[in-house]
Protein backbone atom coordinates (compact mmCIF):
# COMPACT_ATOMS: atom_id res chain seq x y z
CA UNK A 1 0.00 0.00 0.00
CA UNK A 2 3.25 2.38 0.58
CA UNK A 3 1.91 5.73 0.72
CA UNK A 4 -1.13 5.51 -0.61
CA UNK A 5 -4.38 5.53 1.58
CA UNK A 6 -6.13 2.57 0.10
CA UNK A 7 -8.72 4.32 -1.08
CA UNK A 8 -5.91 6.16 -3.44
CA UNK A 9 -4.87 3.12 -4.47
CA UNK A 10 -7.74 1.69 -5.28
CA UNK A 11 -8.57 5.27 -7.35
CA UNK A 12 -5.61 4.48 -9.18
CA UNK A 13 -6.74 0.50 -10.22
CA UNK A 14 -9.80 1.62 -11.50
CA UNK A 15 -8.19 4.77 -13.72
CA UNK A 16 -5.66 2.46 -15.04
CA UNK A 17 -8.27 -0.08 -15.76
CA UNK A 18 -10.97 2.44 -17.62
CA UNK A 19 -7.61 3.54 -19.65
CA UNK A 20 -7.04 -0.46 -20.18
CA UNK A 21 -10.35 -0.87 -21.92
CA UNK A 22 -10.95 -3.35 -18.95
CA UNK A 23 -13.88 -1.46 -16.54
CA UNK A 24 -17.32 -2.39 -18.32
CA UNK A 25 -19.58 0.61 -17.77
CA UNK A 26 -21.06 1.39 -14.17
CA UNK A 27 -17.89 -0.30 -12.76
CA UNK A 28 -15.89 0.68 -9.67
CA UNK A 29 -12.95 -1.47 -9.42
CA UNK A 30 -12.28 -3.02 -5.45
CA UNK A 31 -8.90 -4.06 -4.46
CA UNK A 32 -10.58 -6.12 -1.68
CA UNK A 33 -12.41 -9.27 -2.33
CA UNK A 34 -16.22 -8.94 -1.22
CA UNK A 35 -18.45 -12.13 -0.25
CA UNK A 36 -21.78 -11.95 -2.03
CA UNK A 37 -24.14 -15.41 -1.78
CA UNK A 38 -27.50 -16.00 -0.66
CA UNK A 39 -27.77 -18.28 2.58
CA UNK A 40 -25.76 -19.68 4.17
CA UNK A 41 -22.06 -21.19 3.36
CA UNK A 42 -22.59 -24.77 2.91
CA UNK A 43 -20.42 -27.57 4.68
CA UNK A 44 -17.52 -29.37 2.67
CA UNK A 45 -17.52 -33.07 3.61
CA UNK A 46 -14.86 -34.36 0.48
CA UNK A 47 -16.36 -38.20 1.67
CA UNK A 48 -19.71 -37.04 0.12
CA UNK A 49 -19.07 -34.11 -2.29
CA UNK A 50 -20.15 -35.56 -6.04
CA UNK A 51 -20.34 -33.27 -8.91
CA UNK A 52 -23.08 -34.63 -11.85
CA UNK A 53 -23.91 -34.37 -15.15
CA UNK A 54 -27.45 -34.22 -15.94
CA UNK A 55 -30.32 -33.99 -19.02
CA UNK A 56 -29.38 -33.41 -22.26
CA UNK A 57 -25.92 -35.14 -22.39
CA UNK A 58 -24.39 -39.38 -22.99
CA UNK A 59 -22.68 -39.46 -20.06
CA UNK A 60 -24.35 -39.10 -16.53
CA UNK A 61 -21.87 -38.87 -14.87
CA UNK A 62 -21.00 -38.54 -11.03
CA UNK A 63 -17.33 -37.90 -9.75
CA UNK A 64 -16.68 -37.71 -6.59
CA UNK A 65 -13.69 -35.23 -5.24
CA UNK A 66 -10.82 -37.82 -5.61
CA UNK A 67 -12.31 -38.38 -9.36
CA UNK A 68 -12.18 -34.42 -10.09
CA UNK A 69 -9.11 -33.81 -8.75
CA UNK A 70 -7.46 -36.36 -10.65
CA UNK A 71 -9.03 -34.31 -13.94
CA UNK A 72 -6.37 -32.41 -16.17
CA UNK A 73 -6.35 -28.87 -15.09
CA UNK A 74 -6.06 -25.29 -16.55
CA UNK A 75 -5.34 -21.63 -15.05
CA UNK A 76 -6.94 -18.32 -16.10
CA UNK A 77 -6.22 -15.01 -14.79
CA UNK A 78 -9.94 -12.96 -15.24
CA UNK A 79 -11.89 -9.86 -13.97
CA UNK A 80 -14.96 -10.48 -12.17
CA UNK A 81 -17.56 -8.28 -12.54
CA UNK A 82 -20.62 -8.29 -10.01
CA UNK A 83 -24.06 -6.54 -11.05
CA UNK A 84 -23.93 -4.53 -7.75
CA UNK A 85 -21.14 -2.57 -9.28
CA UNK A 86 -17.87 -3.81 -8.22
CA UNK A 87 -15.05 -5.27 -10.31
CA UNK A 88 -11.96 -7.26 -9.18
CA UNK A 89 -9.38 -7.39 -11.48
CA UNK A 90 -6.75 -9.88 -12.28
CA UNK A 91 -7.96 -13.30 -10.61
CA UNK A 92 -5.64 -16.38 -10.65
CA UNK A 93 -8.01 -19.37 -10.84
CA UNK A 94 -6.77 -22.86 -11.37
CA UNK A 95 -9.19 -26.26 -11.91
CA UNK A 96 -10.69 -27.66 -14.80
CA UNK A 97 -11.97 -26.32 -17.86
CA UNK A 98 -15.37 -26.36 -18.55
CA UNK A 99 -14.50 -28.20 -21.95
CA UNK A 100 -12.89 -30.85 -20.50
CA UNK A 101 -16.15 -31.55 -18.66
CA UNK A 102 -17.60 -31.35 -21.71
CA UNK A 103 -15.96 -33.87 -23.55
CA UNK A 104 -16.42 -36.51 -20.40
CA UNK A 105 -20.38 -36.26 -20.24
CA UNK A 106 -20.63 -35.55 -23.94
CA UNK A 107 -23.74 -33.07 -24.09
CA UNK A 108 -26.39 -34.36 -26.77
CA UNK A 109 -26.65 -32.30 -29.88
CA UNK A 110 -29.61 -30.89 -28.79
CA UNK A 111 -28.52 -29.38 -25.42
CA UNK A 112 -28.19 -25.13 -26.12
CA UNK A 113 -27.59 -24.10 -22.19
CA UNK A 114 -26.94 -25.08 -19.38
CA UNK A 115 -28.46 -24.89 -15.48
CA UNK A 116 -26.02 -24.79 -13.22
CA UNK A 117 -26.99 -26.33 -9.83
CA UNK A 118 -25.35 -24.77 -6.51
CA UNK A 119 -25.43 -26.67 -3.24
CA UNK A 120 -28.86 -25.21 -1.77
CA UNK A 121 -31.44 -23.87 -3.89
CA UNK A 122 -29.15 -21.38 -6.58
CA UNK A 123 -29.17 -22.30 -9.84
CA UNK A 124 -27.80 -20.01 -13.12
CA UNK A 125 -28.20 -20.93 -16.80
CA UNK A 126 -25.34 -20.70 -19.58
CA UNK A 127 -25.84 -20.79 -23.10
CA UNK A 128 -23.71 -23.89 -23.74
CA UNK A 129 -21.50 -22.09 -26.47
CA UNK A 130 -20.12 -19.65 -23.58
CA UNK A 131 -19.60 -22.03 -21.69
CA UNK A 132 -17.25 -23.91 -23.70
CA UNK A 133 -14.73 -20.59 -24.56
CA UNK A 134 -11.29 -21.02 -22.83
CA UNK A 135 -11.24 -19.09 -19.91
CA UNK A 136 -14.55 -21.14 -18.96
CA UNK A 137 -13.42 -23.40 -15.52
CA UNK A 138 -14.51 -24.92 -12.53
CA UNK A 139 -12.12 -23.68 -10.02
CA UNK A 140 -10.82 -25.08 -6.85
CA UNK A 141 -7.89 -22.77 -6.68
CA UNK A 142 -7.97 -19.19 -6.24
CA UNK A 143 -5.12 -16.96 -6.31
CA UNK A 144 -2.45 -20.44 -5.41
CA UNK A 145 -4.30 -21.06 -2.38
CA UNK A 146 -7.57 -23.32 -2.38
CA UNK A 147 -11.04 -21.33 -2.76
CA UNK A 148 -12.21 -20.70 0.45
CA UNK A 149 -15.59 -21.70 1.36
CA UNK A 150 -17.09 -18.15 1.35
CA UNK A 151 -15.98 -17.95 -2.22
CA UNK A 152 -17.26 -20.82 -3.55
CA UNK A 153 -14.89 -23.64 -2.42
CA UNK A 154 -14.48 -26.46 -2.74
CA UNK A 155 -15.48 -25.94 -6.29
CA UNK A 156 -17.23 -23.25 -8.27
CA UNK A 157 -17.91 -22.09 -11.84
CA UNK A 158 -15.86 -19.14 -13.30
CA UNK A 159 -17.49 -17.36 -16.53
CA UNK A 160 -15.31 -14.27 -17.00
CA UNK A 161 -17.47 -12.58 -19.34
CA UNK A 162 -20.59 -12.71 -17.93
CA UNK A 163 -21.48 -10.68 -14.81
CA UNK A 164 -20.24 -12.70 -11.59
CA UNK A 165 -24.09 -14.18 -10.60
CA UNK A 166 -23.41 -16.69 -13.51
CA UNK A 167 -20.04 -17.97 -11.84
CA UNK A 168 -22.23 -20.20 -9.46
CA UNK A 169 -20.52 -21.00 -6.45
CA UNK A 170 -20.77 -24.18 -4.92
CA UNK A 171 -21.28 -26.11 -8.11
CA UNK A 172 -22.43 -29.76 -7.75
CA UNK A 173 -24.99 -30.42 -10.74
CA UNK A 174 -24.28 -29.06 -14.46
CA UNK A 175 -27.95 -30.04 -16.04
CA UNK A 176 -27.92 -29.43 -19.98
CA UNK A 177 -30.71 -28.42 -21.74
CA UNK A 178 -32.66 -28.03 -24.91
CA UNK A 179 -33.22 -24.82 -24.77
CA UNK A 180 -32.87 -22.04 -22.38
CA UNK A 181 -34.91 -21.79 -18.52
CA UNK A 182 -33.87 -18.99 -16.22
CA UNK A 183 -31.96 -19.85 -13.15
CA UNK A 184 -32.78 -17.97 -9.64
CA UNK A 185 -31.28 -14.39 -10.33
CA UNK A 186 -32.68 -14.65 -13.77
CA UNK A 187 -36.00 -15.53 -12.76
CA UNK A 188 -36.00 -12.65 -9.90
CA UNK A 189 -35.19 -9.77 -12.18
CA UNK A 190 -32.07 -10.27 -13.76
CA UNK A 191 -31.22 -10.49 -17.21
CA UNK A 192 -31.13 -13.68 -19.06
CA UNK A 193 -27.74 -13.12 -20.16
CA UNK A 194 -25.91 -10.70 -18.01
CA UNK A 195 -23.23 -9.44 -20.26
CA UNK A 196 -21.21 -6.48 -18.34
CA UNK A 197 -19.70 -4.82 -21.50
CA UNK A 198 -23.83 -4.16 -22.33
CA UNK A 199 -25.06 -3.20 -19.01
CA UNK A 200 -27.55 -6.42 -19.22
CA UNK A 201 -27.90 -6.12 -15.76
CA UNK A 202 -31.74 -6.28 -15.74
CA UNK A 203 -34.57 -8.79 -17.56
CA UNK A 204 -35.36 -4.79 -19.69
CA UNK A 205 -31.85 -4.09 -20.31
N1 LIG B 1 -24.30 -20.53 -5.04
C1 LIG B 1 -24.20 -19.21 -5.24
N2 LIG B 1 -23.31 -18.76 -6.11
C2 LIG B 1 -23.16 -17.43 -6.33
C3 LIG B 1 -23.98 -16.49 -5.66
C4 LIG B 1 -24.94 -17.01 -4.75
O1 LIG B 1 -25.72 -16.28 -4.12
N3 LIG B 1 -25.02 -18.37 -4.56
N4 LIG B 1 -23.82 -15.14 -5.90
C5 LIG B 1 -23.21 -14.78 -7.18
C6 LIG B 1 -22.84 -13.38 -7.29
S1 LIG B 1 -24.09 -12.27 -7.44
C7 LIG B 1 -21.54 -12.98 -7.43
S2 LIG B 1 -21.10 -11.39 -7.80
C8 LIG B 1 -20.42 -13.91 -7.19
C9 LIG B 1 -19.58 -13.35 -6.08
O2 LIG B 1 -18.52 -14.19 -5.80
P1 LIG B 1 -17.67 -13.91 -4.51
O3 LIG B 1 -18.60 -13.95 -3.33
O4 LIG B 1 -16.62 -14.96 -4.51
O5 LIG B 1 -17.09 -12.52 -4.68
O6 LIG B 1 -20.88 -15.19 -6.80
C10 LIG B 1 -22.01 -15.64 -7.53
N5 LIG B 1 -22.23 -17.01 -7.22
MO1 LIG C 1 -23.09 -10.27 -8.02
Amino acid sequence: MGIFSSNAERKLLETHMKEAGRLPPGQVATVKWPVLHLGDVPRFDPQRWDLRTTGFVRNLLRLTWDEFRTLPRTEVTADLHCVTRWSRFDNRWEGVSFRTLCDLAQPLSSATHVLVHSEGEYTTNVPLADLREDDVLLADRHDRAPLEPDHGGPLRLVVPKLYGWKSAKWVREIEFLAGDQPGYWERNGYHIYGDPWREQRFDND
